[in-house]
């Protein structure tokens, strides 16, 4: 039985997967480790169960060397170094596919809570100011027949489009790869450039992974081609949105409004953001149901527990590392 830490407690049916194959410890408590605990607690395990919200940098990696594995319970895996992960030979997994419809429907969750003015409107309600029916009251855009921009095309994206699709929008999308013509109008989607995405669209959704190359991916200067009836929506990851520009950008009016799950220093938010009225603001909750969870804790825990074992994970983002 393979000896694993994990460092916050998973949806209960994970918990006993984990419990029944290994010899698990955990953090026990609702809150974050830090570097120093992390290191404190991967002595002598062989597995490394982890978060989004760990920092698993080569201190970490190098703290143990009979670490064999850095499982994520998440598919974006920026929190890892995995240059310096593949460097020491240890596997780095993630947890794909399991939450591309639940990150989808988050994503329209916030277009759809961002362009209608759906939390405003609740706000409005509850501080019992609403008198009535108004012709001219928190009037919003159309979804349905809009345009919608897509940065990035991976599988959430393409999620998020096949649900416009229902709404009858014109698709357009940018990516690095462009998909071949058939794989388009299957789809339903146009490409065109990340300016033109941007200046075309009702609705911007970003949904590249954050690396090196998509950090402020949109900034002021992209900000400004979006039309000022425009919302922003982000299910992927802040700090591909300079969050200081789009304060700016929302302040004066060059865009309508934002839904944003996702921010540059979570938890903590750009302080203006906390106070304007047209962004919608969620926690974090891409992934956030319960069979979604469990899910991804089913699948981190079967990663952890066959590199553990020795055996190639299912879900391994640096094959290099087994060289
Ligand atoms: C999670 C996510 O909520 O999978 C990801 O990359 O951002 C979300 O699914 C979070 O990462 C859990 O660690």
């Amino acid at each position: 039985r393979p000896k694993i830490f994990l460092t916050r407690q998973l949806p209960s049916e994970s918990m006993q997967l984990l419990k029944s194959q290994s010899e698990l410890t955990y953090n026990h408590d609702d809150r974050y480790l830090s570097k120093e605990e992390i290191i404190a607690e991967i002595q002598g395990v062989d597995g490394l169960l982890c978060l989004l919200t760990d920092t698993i940098d080569d201190d970490v990696l190098g703290a143990n060397p009979d670490l064999k594995v850095v499982a994520n319970f998440a598919v974006g895996f920026n929190n890892i170094d995995v240059a310096a992960a593949t460097a020491r030979g240890i596997p780095v997994t993630n947890t794909p596919g399991v939450l591309t419809d639940t990150t989808a429907d988050m994503a329209w969750a916030l277009l759809l809570a961002a362009g209608r003015r759906v939390v405003e409107g609740d706000r409005f309600v509850r501080s019992r100011q609403w008198q009535g029916w108004g012709p001219l009251q928190f009037l919003g855009g159309d979804v349905t027949g809009s345009t919608l921009g897509l940065i990035g095309f991976g599988r959430i994206a393409q999620a998020v489009a096949r649900r416009a699709r229902g709404f009858d929008m014109k698709i357009l999308y940018w990516n690095r790869t462009r998909l071949s013509a058939d794989e388009e109008s299957k789809l339903g989607v146009q490409y065109a450039s990340m300016d033109d995405v941007l200046a075309k669209s009702d609705f911007v959704s970003v949904h590249v992974a954050l690396n090196d190359q998509t950090r402020h991916l949109i900034g002021p200067r992209e900000l400004s081609l979006m039309k000022s009836t425009a919302s922003i929506i982000n299910t992927a990851r802040g700090p591909i949105i300079d969050e200081a520009a789009m304060v700016d950008a929302l302040k004066n009016g060059s865009i309508a409004s934002a839904g944003l799950d996702v921010y540059e220093n979570e938890p903590q938010l750009e302080p203006e953001l906390y106070d304007l009225a047209n962004v919608v603001i969620a926690p974090h909750l891409g992934s956030a149901t319960i069979g979604t969870r469990t899910k991804m804790g089913n699948m981190a825990a079967e990663n952890c527990l066959a590199a553990c074992r020795g055996q190639v994970p299912p879900n391994l983002v640096n094959p290099e590392s087994l060289d």
